[in-house]
């Protein structure tokens, strides 16, 4: 059924109906961009046996058009689910895909496909070959312990290789595979590159070269799976099940041990205490290196915080991020995440706001001129004086979010809180904050960044978190703190410190069924904050997998 209007994203990517979770194997291949994605083709809620690979292609990572199913589960290797998985560009440049299969008894497999007409541009048919698995379950590992391989990366030794995860004797392993043809595959004999007792079974793992940054004019390019050599470092990316979120490390990747090497070791191996990739609401992310534009694309899921009946009767549920260009830091050991310049070709109207703005203590203005259910707004903020951030005990630095919570945008700063009021109704019952406050503690600046979604709807049974993050920044080396938030209907997208930390939240305002949602920008720190800039655009709505639209694509 087409469900009601509600939530739905206007440039974000979504199927026309139904279920969808993790993004599976995005590429780009001939001109075209590919993404395929987790989908029940049977309804709006994940069904264990029901999965099917979604495909949609793109120009632009804007526009997109709805193909065919690319893989389902009817073959006794996948009978059960076609699972996710990863693509990959081989020599000659024919894509192959790896994904896991739930077999005809239950259990994890690893299985290839490939196109079955290279020529065609859009990659409509997938083959799946009668000898699949091409990985069947080890004997150490739990038949519903074992799958999402990453993209294939190839060794100096003409070698292919993967990462699987899989439990292992009840500890949480990422196991490299290894292969002189993509079709007989053979799990290293090293240790797994990962293992970790505490965080129980990971998800989706990744290892991706990035450039070391010099600060220079090349800087956020990307690097092809299998770059290795001086200036290239790994990311080591794992979903945790435990708390539905995406970590990363950044560290060198001894290709001819299959070692990884974290730079920050102090971390330890428990996952959860590595680097969020985003400190919202996201997770099994999966990047892909973009050769038309020498860049990495990562593509995360936002699933729905409403509740199942609530999607069924929607008939739809989940959402992916905005592409995100992704590269590493000049520190060598956080990630920058931005959403890819595309975006821009969607901007219409623009207002912004009389330069040299001042807020006061206490301070709002709105941002009046574009819609606020779909704009993309960049904003800084200029603090003259760091000298009333409030102390802060080293306790309180362990939990950001609650923070965030305790520390709403109405509790009063020393310096901050400043930031947006998105999703704003007329009477401000409903509305959403993303905000920085600053703290000291011991003799240090601490830049903390929230979303607080406590009062984004007057609905009952959503989940309201506020959301936050410390942003690992010199607060008082930098000139300005900059915002960025991509507002679409139910999908908030905040960049904070020019992509140092992501918050990704999805909200369900009533008020939008049926009236104009407000922007503001405010202050409630007592010092004044400067606006040296502020600049909202309007966002049209991109095609995005509309019924019947291949055409415009191609
Ligand atoms: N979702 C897929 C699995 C993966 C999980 C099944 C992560 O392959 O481990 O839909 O969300």
């Amino acid at each position: 059924g087409g469900g009601s209007r509600a939530g739905r994203t206007a440039y974000h990517f979504q199927p026309a109906k139904n279920w969808q979770n993790d993004p599976n194997g995005p590429m780009y291949y001939n001109g075209m961009y590919h993404f395929f994605y987790q989908y029940n083709p049977h309804g709006a809620l994940w069904d264990i046996g029901n999965l099917s690979w979604g495909h949609s292609v793109s120009g632009d990572l804007v526009n997109w058009a709805a193909l065919d199913t690319a893989l389902d589960p009817t073959s006794p290797f996948d009978a059960n689910g076609c699972w996710s998985g990863s693509a990959t560009i081989l020599p000659g440049g024919t894509p192959a895909i790896l994904y896991t299969g739930i077999d005809a008894s239950g259990e994890q497999v690893q299985n290839v496909a490939f196109p079955r007409n290279p020529a065609d541009p859009l990659l409509r048919e997938w083959d799946k070959p009668s000898y699949n698995p091409v990985i069947p379950l080890p004997a150490d590992v739990p038949g519903d312990k074992f799958r999402d391989p990453s993209t294939a990366w190839l060794g100096r030794d003409g070698l292919w290789r993967i990462v699987v995860s899989a439990e292992v004797r009840g500890v949480a392993s990422t196991l490299v595979y290894r292969s002189p043809d993509f079709l007989r595959w053979e799990r290293a004999a090293t240790a797994p590159l990962h293992a970790s007792r505490a965080a129980g079974m990971v998800e989706c793992p990744d290892l991706f070269p990035v450039k070391e940054e010099s600060g220079g004019d090349d800087d956020g390019e990307g690097l092809d799976a299998s770059a290795s050599g001086d200036g290239v470092r790994h990311v080591l990316k794992l979903s945790v099940m435990d708390t539905l979120q995406d970590y990363y490390m950044v560290g060198r990747y001894d290709a001819a041990a299959d070692a990884f090497v974290p730079a920050e070791p102090e971390r330890g191996d428990d996952v959860r205490a590595w680097r969020r990739l985003d400190y919202g609401h996201v997770y099994a992310s999966k990047s892909f290196f973009d050769a038309r534009h020498s860049r990495r694309v990562l593509w995360a899921w936002a699933n729905e915080s409403d509740s199942q009946a609530d999607d069924v009767a929607k008939g739809w549920s989940g959402v992916q991020t905005f592409p995100r260009k992704l590269w590493l830091d000049e520190d060598g050991k956080q990630l920058r995440q931005w959403p890819v310049e595309e975006i821009e070709t969607l901007r219409r109207k623009r207002v912004g706001l009389r330069r040299g703005t001042v807020l006061s203590a206490g301070g709002m203005n709105e941002i009046v001129g574009v819609a606020g259910s779909q704009a993309d707004v960049e904003v800084e903020f200029k603090v003259p004086s760091l000298a009333e951030a409030e102390a802060l005990d080293a306790n309180r630095l362990l939990d950001p979010q609650k923070l965030c919570g305790e520390k709403g945008a109405s509790v009063p700063g020393g310096v901050g809180p400043f930031g947006l009021i998105v999703l704003a109704s007329g009477d401000l019952r409903e509305h959403t904050t993303v905000f920085f406050r600053v703290f000291r503690h011991q003799g240090r600046y601490r830049l903390l960044m929230c979303t607080d979604l406590t009062r984004s709807t007057t609905r009952a049974g959503v989940y309201k978190p506020p959301y936050g993050g410390f942003v690992d920044v010199d607060v008082e080396e930098h000139e300005t703190i900059k915002l960025r938030t991509l507002i679409d209907h139910s999908m908030l997208e905040s960049f904070g410190a020019e992509g140092r930390i992501c918050i990704t939240a999805r909200v369900y305002p009533e008020h939008a069924e049926t009236s104009n949602s407000h922007l503001f920008v405010f202050n409630n720190g007592t010092g004044k904050v400067e606006v040296p800039k502020l600049e909202a655009w309007e966002l049209a709505a991109a095609t995005v997998n509309a019924v019947g639209d291949a055409g415009l694509i191609v």
